[in-house]
């Protein structure tokens, strides 16, 4: 089922910077599928599209949204303005930039000043993925079914590492 075909609302708004970001931040939404978790994928822009963005944040919570991941590269302004704009939680994917290699994205996601929070992921799929994993956590809290998907998730997971190494 296509992620926006779903009939429950988003929990979950994905959103990115930029259609370059989405192959980072597909990542993230595959894991929120596999844990059935509703959720929503926008790009956003704080540069390009700096009435959509605030459009986006003031309405998520009333919309229902719980958890916002946003990911963006080089000067990456998307998490912060976003978190700036409403009191859900903002986990921050800084996405590889061609230039510094996400270094830039990392600094200008995770360094926010102190009072409007980004929790900040690792740079590229891996943090996108996580960010998917802390979202569905947050949200496990309450939700039983879901904290029983994420722990067989995780199960999975830890069934699949071999002891040896299969070349060995
Ligand atoms: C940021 O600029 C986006 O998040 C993206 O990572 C980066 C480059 O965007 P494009 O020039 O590829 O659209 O705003």
């Amino acid at each position: 089922m296509s992620l926006e075909d779903r009939d429950t609302a988003p929990l979950v708004g994905i959103v990115m910077g930029s259609q370059s970001d989405w192959e980072t931040m597909r990542a993230g939404a595959d894991i929120l599928a596999a844990l059935d978790v509703a959720c929503e994928v926008r790009i956003v822009s704080a540069h390009r599209t700096p009435d959509r963005l605030f459009a986006y944040a003031e309405e998520a919570a009333p919309r229902g949204l719980r958890v916002i991941v946003a990911g963006a590269g080089g000067a990456a302004h998307l998490p912060g303005m976003l978190a700036s704009k409403t009191r859900l939680p903002v986990l921050g994917v800084p996405v590889q930039s061609k230039a510094l290699s996400g270094m830039d994205s990392l600094l200008s996601i995770v360094q926010m000043p102190k009072g409007i929070p980004v929790g900040t992921l690792a740079i590229g799929p891996a943090g996108a993925a996580n960010a998917a994993l802390l979202a569905a956590a947050m949200l496990a809290t309450t939700d039983a079914d879901l904290a029983g998907r994420l722990d067989a998730w995780r199960a999975r997971q830890t069934a699949e590492v071999a002891e040896v190494p299969d070349d060995l």
